[in-house]
C-alpha cells in the first residue's frame, strides 16, 4: 500500500502536557512516526511525499481565523515575549463569554484550545499542515484509483474541530480526507474511528452532515479522556440525525468485547452504503499503551484490518494515537498489511 509521510512531523518536538498534575514530556513524541515508518518500510510499502494543496481545503472542514491563529500563535507568543511552548492555562466555562475572542496570546489559546495537553512549539505548524496535507495526499490517491492508501500522519488529528484543538490534535486530517473524497466525486462517505479516544473533532464538524457517516468505537468518556463527548446518545442532528454512531466501551475492554463492537460498527458502515471509507487509525488499544486501558494484543491488529478491508470499500487509512512506541510500529503494519494482501 502507498504511504504518505513527511519528515517534517519531527519539527513538533520538544512539548510538555498537563498529566496528573505534572509537566511531563508530551506522549505524542517523533518517534513514535519513526517506529511506523521503519515497520511499514521494512514490511514493503511504497513511501511517498505528501503533495501541495491550496489553503481552501483546510477551510472545507477548519473556520480560517482559527487556521490562521494556528498559523502565527508562536510567532505571536514570542512577540509578547514569552518563551518555550505554549498552554492553556484558562477556559470559558460555564457562565463565561465564548462569543467574543481575546486579542492577547493567553486569552487566545484559552478560546481555541480545549485541554493542557496538547502544547505549541515553533515547528508544530510545519508538522500539523504536512500531516494534513499527507491525508489529502492518501485521500487523491485513493480518489485516482489506488484501492487503499495510509497516511502516515503526526501530530494526529481527530480530536482537532472546526476551530479547537486539543487531545494532541491541530489539525483533523481524517476530517480533511473525507471533505476530499467528497469534494473529488465521492456522494457518501464512511469514518470509522478505532482510536481509544472519542474522535470529538471529527464528530462536532460532521454532525448536521448527512454526506458523511461517523462511526467510532472507543473507552467511555465517562471515565476516559475526551469526557465531555463520545457518549452512545449522541446521534447527529438535523441532516445529521442518525448519522453519528457511537460505542463506548468500559476501560478494561478485551478483543471479545472489542471484535462484537466493531461487528455492529461495520454493520452500520455496510447499511450506510458509503461510496468511500476513512479510517481513523488509533492503535492506543493495545494493552500496553501508557495512557489507555483497553487490552487488545499484536495479532488483534491484522484481525482488525482483514474486517475493515472486507467492507470492499475505497479506503484513506489516516494516523491518529498510539504511545506504545515500541510496538506501534508492528500493530499499525498488521492492519495495513491485512489491506495490502485483500482480494481485488
Ligand atoms: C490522538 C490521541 O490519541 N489523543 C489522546 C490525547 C489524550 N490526552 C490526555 C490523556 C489523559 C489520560 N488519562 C490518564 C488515564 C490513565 N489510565
Ligand atoms: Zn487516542
Amino acid at each position: 500500500m502507498k504511504v504518505v509521510h513527511s519528515p517534517l512531523h519531527a519539527r513538533h518536538d520538544g512539548g510538555v502536557e498537563l498529566y496528573r498534575g505534572q509537566l511531563v514530556p508530551l506522549f505524542e513524541k517523533p518517534e513514535r512516526a519513526a517506529m511506523i515508518l521503519a515497520a511499514l518500510e521494512a514490511a514493503g510499502h511504497e513511501v511517498t511525499p505528501p503533495r501541495d494543496f491550496p489553503e481552501s481545503r483546510l477551510h472545507r472542514v477548519h473556520d480560517a481565523e482559527f487556521v490562521a491563529f494556528l498559523r502565527g500563535a508562536y510567532a505571536r507568543w514570542i512577540a509578547e515575549d514569552r518563551q518555550g511552548h505554549l498552554l492553556p492555562s484558562g477556559f470559558p466555562a460555564r457562565g463565561m463569554r465564548r462569543d467574543h475572542r481575546p486579542s492577547g496570546i493567553s486569552g487566545m489559546l484559552g478560546y481555541y484550545a480545549f485541554d493542557a495537553s496538547t502544547p505549541i512549539v515553533a515547528g508544530t505548524w510545519d508538522a500539523a499542515l504536512a500531516a494534513a496535507r499527507a491525508a489529502m495526499t492518501a485521500a487523491a490517491l485513493v480518489v485516482e484509483g489506488e484501492a487503499a492508501a495510509y497516511a502516515l500522519c503526526r501530530p494526529p488529528g481527530h480530536h482537532a474541530g472546526r476551530s479547537t484543538y486539543g487531545g494532541y490534535c491541530y489539525l483533523n486530517n481524517a476530517a480533511l480526507a473525507a471533505q476530499y473524497l467528497l469534494d473529488e466525486g465521492c456522494r457518501r462517505v464512511s469514518v470509522i474511528d478505532i482510536d481509544y479516544h472519542h474522535g470529538n473533532g471529527t464528530q462536532e464538524i460532521f454532525w448536521e452532515r448527512d454526506d458523511v457517516q461517523f462511526v467510532s468505537l472507543h473507552g467511555t468518556p465517562d471515565t476516559e479522556y475526551p469526557w465531555f463527548l463520545g457518549y452512545a446518545d449522541e446521534r447527529g442532528e438535523g441532516r445529521g440525525e442518525g448519522h453519528t454512531f457511537n460505542l463506548p466501551l468500559p476501560a478494561g475492554s478485551g478483543w471479545d468485547t472489542y471484535e462484537g463492537a466493531l461487528g455492529t460498527a461495520l454493520d452500520a458502515i455496510r447499511r450506510y452504503a458509503p461510496d468511500a471509507l476513512v479510517v481513523s487509525l488509533g492503535v492506543d488499544t493495545f494493552a500496553a499503551d501508557p495512557i489507555s486501558a483497553f487490552r487488545l494484543d499484536v495479532p488483534h491488529y491484522p484481525l482488525i484490518g482483514r474486517l475493515l478491508a472486507g467492507l470492499g470499500l475505497p479506503t484513506v487509512l489516516v494516523q491518529e494515537g498510539g504511545y506504545a512506541v515500541a510496538e506501534i510500529g508492528i500493530n499499525v503494519a498488521g492492519v495495513i498489511g491485512a489491506f495490502a494482501t485483500r482480494a481485488a
